[in-house]
């Protein structure tokens, strides 16, 4: 018998997707790793809302899919420790938020400490929260863009892995400024989670590095124009 050695014969790391809704940047993911950019294996998909179309879209995918539905839940203990039980059936080596929309308690992401990512569509720390394209609107700034950071009890307030700019241009409605922004989680959401499970991107003392260089408060500085 012969025996191969491959990449693909290597464990590859475990990641597992967390959603609420439409899943785009769940796609991005899919798609990277099926066109070979992105070597890991998307174990699960759990979404706290039932019907969702990323749901739809894992399932496409032959991935396993959960619901946790917190409206099902008395509080939010009981709702994360429910998803943290159903989560770690998987055993991930990484939990990625893709349009999570409930607030996590705070034991629940200390139990996921350095092991789970976000993306936030502002520039962080700017626009902490919800509704953040209309508030770059109301604003009036000339930028916006998106994040990915680490997450931790302060919503929002992990620290910065990566960012992407766009332009705010004159005739901007939130759902414009939405898409453009969009554009850039797809691109750089699956480049984060390549370099965690390349072992180049972690958080240590509350402090991210890759390659073993501390990043500032923006993350790594890519250059927006690149193909990368
Ligand atoms: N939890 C912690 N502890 N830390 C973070 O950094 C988190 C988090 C949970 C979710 C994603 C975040 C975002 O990128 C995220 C980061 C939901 C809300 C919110 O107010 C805020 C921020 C984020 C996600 N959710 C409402 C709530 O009461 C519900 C809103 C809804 O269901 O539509 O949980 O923006
Ligand atoms: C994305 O813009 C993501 O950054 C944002 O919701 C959208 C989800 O899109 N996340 C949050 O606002 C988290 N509170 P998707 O479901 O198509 O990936």
């Amino acid at each position: 018998m012969t025996v191969t050695q491959s990449a693909s014969s290597q464990p590859r790391t475990r990641v597992l997707v967390l959603i609420s809704g439409n899943g785009s940047n769940l796609q991005a993911l899919i798609d990277a790793q099926r066109s070979g950019t992105l070597p890991v294996e998307l174990v699960a998909v759990i979404s706290n809302r039932p019907g969702v179309k990323g749901l739809q879209r894992a399932e496409s995918a032959g991935i396993p899919t959960e619901v946790v539905d917190h409206t099902l839940f008395d509080n939010r203990d009981n709702f994360d420790q429910a998803l943290q039980q159903t989560i770690d059936a998987y055993a991930p080596d990484l939990v990625v938020l893709a349009g999570f929309m409930r607030i996590l308690t705070e034991r629940f992401t200390h139990h996921y400490h350095g092991r789970m990512l976000n993306i936030h569509p502002s520039l962080l720390p700017k626009y902490q929260g919800l509704n953040t394209h209309e508030r770059v609107l109301q604003a009036g700034d000339a930028e916006h863009g998106v994040s990915v950071h680490f997450v931790t009890a302060e919503l929002d307030g992990g620290p910065v892995a990566l960012q992407a700019r766009v332009p705010v241009l004159p005739d901007d409605d939130a759902n414009r400024l939405a898409q453009r922004v969009l554009q850039q989680e797809h691109r750089i959401y699956p480049l984060a989670v390549k370099w965690f499970a390349q072992g180049r991107l972690r958080m240590v003392d509350g402090r991210v590095f890759m390659d073993s260089e501390p990043l500032g408060p923006s993350g790594y500085p890519i250059d927006n124009h690149a193909s990368i």
